[in-house]
């Protein structure tokens, strides 16, 4: 009887650390040596075979004169696939032709300012009505009194030039004009390269619920969809679950993430992060923090000190700041504060596919002298597309 017992026991033992042993695949956390970043933890992503060229079985096995055994033992390794179909598998389209490809997401929210344009447009003969009509419209979509001025009075002139112009000229001329004041000419490459032997290192503020993990995550799919090499650092430490969601997005495409204990010193995480992106000669580095709004010196400290102490590995080649598109004036007003305590380099406009007024790119762009880089049109993980003035002009005024 008590050798049964015991038999019984042993079983159990070993079914229980066979279970422990394949539910912890799916997710491996190294914790680091203690160093500087104490308490800081390394996510090891699967092995990114969905990336790869699903090479037929064997080849790549004679490729390497190995045995096919030895080819197959860590693919069972391998957590089933199936929990996260697809996603696993997915290589992320690259981000050219983006934003013509999500247009109708933006389509869809701004129809009433295309629709209030193109109606005014249409018209035989635009009377001082219909030129003050035109240019409530463009207020009400947040496109900010200077620019809406300066759009109508030169579309006024440029239709008093050409006498006859038709709605549809006039809605060519337009969209030229939007087009103008989104400031066709501003440099809005993303910072990610690797420069003087170190990888890139972008550096992502905004307020709560802007959108930052979220963008974070499509930017690194973006990354790996041109070909490159990320590591993600969760400065956000201020809730686990912060950290975690960065680390699902980064699992997806095979990409590391380094975070911290929660409540621990987010510029450690950040500092942890670059040195790991230095050692596994990453390309990019892309750090998310919190964007608790507590008081402006608060934040100016924790997010200079995150800067600092991550520029002692490597220089932040770019700060975005991402923003609620649908905040409107109020997303603007926030955002000064970001822009005085480190230095924005760009901005994310999110949320455009929702109830935001496209106009706002303009303000935002105007009054804080900062280039918009990307927006963001869907929660869906590629709903993010680099900005283009001229198709995101056509995109406000919709079609003819
Ligand atoms: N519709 C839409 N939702 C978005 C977009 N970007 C982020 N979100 C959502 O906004 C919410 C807050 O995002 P999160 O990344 O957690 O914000 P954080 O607090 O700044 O990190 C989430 O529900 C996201 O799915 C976007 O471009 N469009
Ligand atoms: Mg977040």
């Amino acid at each position: 009887m008590e050798y049964v017992l015991i038999a019984i026991g042993i079983l159990v033992v070993l079914l229980i650390a066979g279970i422990g042993l394949l539910t912890s695949r799916g997710r491996r956390t190294t914790r680091l040596d203690d160093d500087a970043a104490a308490g800081t933890t390394l996510t090891r992503p699967r092995p990114p075979a969905p990336t790869e060229e699903p090479a037929p079985t064997g080849a790549t096995a004679s490729g390497l004169g190995l045995p096919p055994e030895t080819v197959e033992a860590p693919e069972v390794e391998l957590p089933p696939v199936e929990p996260e179909p697809g996603l696993l598998l997915e290589t992320p389209p690259p981000s050219a032709g983006r934003l013509v490809r999500l247009r109708s997401r933006l389509a869809r929210s701004q129809s009433s300012l295309g629709r209030g344009l193109l109606t005014v447009l249409a018209r035989e003969k635009l009377t001082e009505d219909d030129w003050e009509e035109l240019e409530e419209t463009l207020l009400a979509a947040d496109v900010g009194v200077a620019a809406t001025s300066q759009i109508v009075e030169r579309l006024r002139t440029q239709s008093m030039v050409l006498a006859t112009a038709s709605g549809a000229e006039l809605r060519e001329l337009l969209i030229d004009n939007l087009t103008a004041v989104l400031g066709p000419d501003l440099d809005r490459t993303l910072g990610t390269d690797r420069h003087e032997g170190r990888p890139g290192v972008l550096l992502v503020v905004g307020v709560n619920g802007a959108g930052k993990t979220t963008t974070v995550g499509k930017i690194a799919r973006v990354l790996v969809g041109d070909g490159k090499s990320v590591v993600l650092g969760a400065a956000d430490t201020f809730r686990a679950a912060a950290a975690d969601q960065l680390e699902t997005w980064g699992e997806r495409v095979g990409v590391l993430t380094v975070r911290g204990r929660e409540g621990g010193d987010p510029a450690s995480v950040a500092f942890e992060a670059v040195r790991t992106g230095i050692e596994g000669e990453a390309d990019t580095v892309v750090i998310d923090t919190a964007g608790r709004l507590h008081t402006k010196a608060g934040l100016m400290d924790e997010l200079g000190k995150v800067k600092r102490v991550a520029e002692k590995q490597a220089p932040i080649t770019e700060v975005l700041l991402v923003l609620d598109a649908t905040t409107g004036q109020n997303g603007v007003v926030q955002a000064r504060v970001f822009t005085e305590a480190v230095d924005v380099t760009g901005v994310v406009l999110t949320k455009l596919d929702g109830t935001a007024k496209g106009g706002i790119v303009v303000s935002v762009q105007r009054e804080l002298g900062i280039p918009v880089k990307l927006v963001g049109l869907g929660e869906g993980p590629d709903d993010l597309a680099p900005f283009e003035p001229r198709a995101f002009a056509e995109a406000l005024v919709g079609e003819g």
